[in-house]
This record gives C-alpha cells, sequence and structure tokens, in this order.
C-alpha cells in the first residue's frame, strides 16, 4: 500500500525486514548503530538493539549486553561509544585519550562519557520477551540477569555519586552528546557560553559525508563547541570529579534525570526478583525518589513543564522540546498537574498537530521557533523516544496512549527503511537508513 509517494509495508513483511537490518549490521559482537554512519557501537542505541534482538535470538541480545558491559569503566561508567577497529569516524578513541585514563578496561578501547541509563529498562523487556517465548529462553535472560545486575547497580552507583549534585537535584551533563539529543534547542544557551581555545587541534569532520544533506547534520560551528568539549574531558584526564569542575558545559538534563528514577525503580524491581541484597534496592529506590522528585520539581510553575538547568548561568531553560514531557516517564507530578501535561502532549503543538504524519510527538514543537523539520534533533520524529515514551506509558497503566503510540510509531517506521529520524509531515526518513535502533523498536512494537 500507498500513501503519498511512501511506500507502507504490511507488518509480517516489516518485521522481517527489521530483523535483516539488525543481522546485517551484526559484527558478531556488536551490531553497530547504523551500518556507515555509526560504525561502533553506542551506549543506549546497545541497549534498544539488544532488546529487538531479544525476538531473533535471546542468545545474541544476551552477548549485546555484555559486549557493553565488558567496556564498563573500572569506577562503573558505561561509556557512550565502544570503539570497533573501524577508523571511519570521528572522534575516534585517539582523540578522545581515553587510553591513559587508569579506571578504563585495558582491552577495549571507549569515549571518556556517557549517554542515558536505559540498560536496566532494556533488560527488563529482554526478560519480558524472553519470558513469552520459552522457559529455555526465560533461563538465559534470568541467568545473564544475575550476572549483569551488579554491573547495572554499579553504573546508577556511578550516576548518584558524581552527577548527582550542583545542578537542582538533576543529573549533569558534561556534554550535549551525554543527553543522546546532540543538537537539541535544549542546549543552544549553553553551548553559546562555550568558547573553542585557540588552541583546539585541527580536525576532520566524517559524518557530513555520510548523509544526502549534511544540513541534516549539527554545523561546523557546532562541532567546534563539541570538540572543545572532548579537549577539555582530555584535560581533566577523564577523571568524573576533575571533569565536572572543570567542563565549559554543565547542564542538569531532566530527561536524563527522569529516565534515571525509571531505570533506577526498574532495577531495583528486578534486584527483588532476582534476590539481589535489600540494602542495594533500597538505594536503587532512594535514587529513583530524588530522581523523580527533582523531575517534579523542574517544572514551569505556568506552563508545567519540565526544564534543564544550566549550572553556570545558574539558570532553567526553557524549550519546546519532548524533555518537558520526561516526568511522564517516572511518575511524581500531583494528579492535576500530571493531567495538564499529558493533555499538552496530546495537543495541537504536539501528537494533535494536524499536519503531521503520525500522531506522535516530534523532537521540538512544530509551534516552536526553533522548529525545523529536517534538521536532526531539532524538529524530527524519533521512533527510538517513542518507543520509550510508549514503554513508560505501559508501566504506568495508561494503555491507551502506549498502544496509540505503538500503532503510530509503526505508521512512521513503515516506509521500512528504518530511518535514524523522520521528517515529521511528509514521514521522509532523514539521517542513517537502517539505523538499528530504529529498527529494533519496530521489531519490539510488531512482535
Ligand atoms: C548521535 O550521536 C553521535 C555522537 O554520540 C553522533 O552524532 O556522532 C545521537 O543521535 C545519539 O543519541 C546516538 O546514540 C548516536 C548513535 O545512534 O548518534
Amino acid at each position: 500500500t500507498a500513501t503519498g509517494n511512501r511506500v507502507a509495508h504490511r507488518p509480517t513483511s516489516l518485521a522481517a525486514r527489521a530483523a535483516t537490518v539488525l543481522r546485517d549490521n551484526d559484527t558478531g559482537s556488536l551490531v553497530t548503530a547504523s551500518p556507515r554512519l555509526y560504525p561502533h557501537m553506542w551506549s543506549w542505541d546497545a541497549a534498544f538493539i539488544a532488546m529487538g534482538l531479544a525476538h531473533i535470538d535471546v542468545h545474541r541480545a544476551v552477548r549485546e549486553l555484555r559486549t557493553l558491559l565488558a567496556a564498563q569503566w573500572h569506577d562503573g561508567m558505561i561509556p557512550h561509544i565502544v570503539f570497533t577497529g573501524d577508523d571511519d569516524y570521528f572522534p575516534g578513541p585517539d582523540r578522545w585519550g581515553t587510553d591513559d585514563a587508569p579506571q578504563r578496561p585495558r582491552d577495549v578501547r571507549t569515549s571518556g562519557i556517557c549517554q542515558p541509563p536505559v540498560h536496566a529498562i532494556a533488560l527488563r523487556r529482554i526478560i519480558d520477551t524472553a519470558r513469552r517465548t520459552s522457559k529455555a529462553d526465560a533461563a538465559i535472560a534470568e541467568d545473564f540477569a544475575r550476572d549483569a545486575w551488579p554491573s547495572l547497580r554499579r553504573w546508577h552507583r556511578w550516576i548518584a555519586r558524581h552527577r548527582m549534585s550542583g545542578a537542582r537535584g538533576l543529573v549533569t551533563i558534561v556534554h550535549g552528546w551525554e543527553s543522546g539529543m546532540d543538537n537539541s534547542p535544549r542546549w543552544d544557551a549553553p553551548y553559546l557560553a562555550v568558547r573553542p581555545g585557540a588552541d583546539l587541534p585541527p580536525y576532520v569532520r566524517l559524518d557530513v559525508l555520510k548523509v544526502d544533506d549534511p544540513g541534516q547534520r549539527p554545523s561546523d560551528d557546532e562541532y567546534d563547541r563539541y570538540l572543545w568539549l572532548v579537549e577539555q574531558l582530555r584535560r581533566a584526564g577523564h577523571q568524573p570529579d576533575r571533569v565536572v569542575e572543570t567542563s565549559a558545559f554543565l547542564v542538569g538534563d531532566v530527561f536524563v534525570t527522569a529516565v534515571f528514577a525509571l531505570a533506577s525503580e526498574t532495577l531495583a524491581d528486578l534486584g527483588a526478583e532476582l534476590g539481589a541484597p535489600a540494602a542495594e534496592i533500597a538505594e536503587l529506590r532512594k535514587w529513583a525518589g530524588q530522581a523523580r522528585d527533582a523531575t517534579a520539581r523542574s517544572c514551569h510553575p505556568e506552563t508545567g513543564k519540565a526544564r534543564d538547568f544550566d549550572v553556570h548561568a545558574g539558570t532553567w531553560l526553557d524549550t519546546d522540546s519532548l524533555a518537558a514531557f520526561s516526568p511522564l516517564l517516572c511518575g511524581g507530578l500531583p494528579a492535576a498537574a500530571e493531567e495538564r501535561l499529558v493533555a499538552t502532549l496530546d495537543g495541537p503543538a504536539w501528537s494533535g498537530h494536524p499536519d503531521l504524519i503520525a500522531a506522535v510527538p516530534p523532537s521540538v514543537s512544530p509551534h516552536s521557533e526553533d522548529f525545523d523539520p529536517r534538521q536532526y534533533w531539532r524538529g524530527p520524529q524519533w521512533p527510538v523516544l517513542i518507543w520509550l515514551f510508549g514503554w513508560a506509558f505501559g508501566l504506568r497503566g495508561w494503555e491507551r496512549h502506549a498502544s496509540e503510540f505503538r500503532a503510530q510509531g509503526v505508521h512512521l517506521a513503515s516506509d521500512g527503511s528504518f530511518g535514524e529520524y523522520y521528517e515529521p509531515f511528509t514521514g521522509e526518513p532523514l539521517g542513517s537508513p537502517n539505523q538499528s535502533w530504529t529498527a529494533a523498536v519496530v521489531l519490539d512494537w510488531l512482535c
């Protein structure tokens, strides 16, 4: 079937294509984030990818997370990129300068920052999928969960220790890349204050060579700032506390905070099922509570939308991005405030915008002056975010919303190209085609 000039695949054919993408991007021990643009493993991509793999082969799903956890730093941080041998991506490990960091694992090269902690959520989903498949699969997933639980707990402890002070209780990030939403307008103001030094070593961008239209990627000016922050991290020797003291970019990220709250609670529940130590479970619930409260407290008194906090400027950041709805991921708002936020999300500035190809929220509101329908994290729809919100809605008992997000997410991706992101009015796939996490969430929606 076709809508406009978009071809729409039937569910069985779409699922088969999604599985093929994951197989094609598989190097054996890891599935790269995309075939050309991102030839390595990314932390939060890997979590979603593993969840998709569980529908094909639970062994393979578990191996994906084992690969990621083998790259966990000794202090608990899960790095945002695990590099394969491929050197066709910039910045690679030499530029990150992580080889000298004493806490990085010896036999694998990684970046020196992290990404949203969605891993416990993926593990929960993998176990649930495996339990529906067979007793044997359930045993594989549960055995792995017993092994992985202490590592995930150390990861959450790292966040609680190093990133939970100084930003009104929100989890702080030291680079826009840590948010996963690299060039979101959320970070425009804090990035303005990042002034690349004259001693920024020269570099050549590779990303712009791998997309049809470089206009869908961040600008050169933005990249200078990204690379300057990498330089600062490297000069801080990738020591977590030194990094926080010296970074020109230091922001409390409300989306990461809400994900941390949701994932900590999920990890605590898993721990209770697996018989983990009670004190460790209680500590996770404490962090979840703190993060949930900080998320709720960030809401604007008039609009009710959640906000990020710029530590250096000492100001709240008001941006009409999807992160404004973060409290819906983790709960914690009074009932009336929550209802209002849900109504805003469903309304004409978001999912209810009459011109959207699929009734799911874009990364930035089409009513915002920052909105750009083709520009990366500045307007397109991202299936992976739709999955996350939809899953959280299901958990919260909002079945109608959860199934609506699932159906509309499938509709958005039904062209079968598995775009990294989509133009929200036409459904044109943008960025990289055959993006693994898009294939993974589509597979999860369909299975
Ligand atoms: C994008 O980020 C990387 C840097 O980490 C890049 O632009 O090179 C983001 O969309 C990020 O959220 C994602 O994890 C990564 C791989 O898909 O690509």
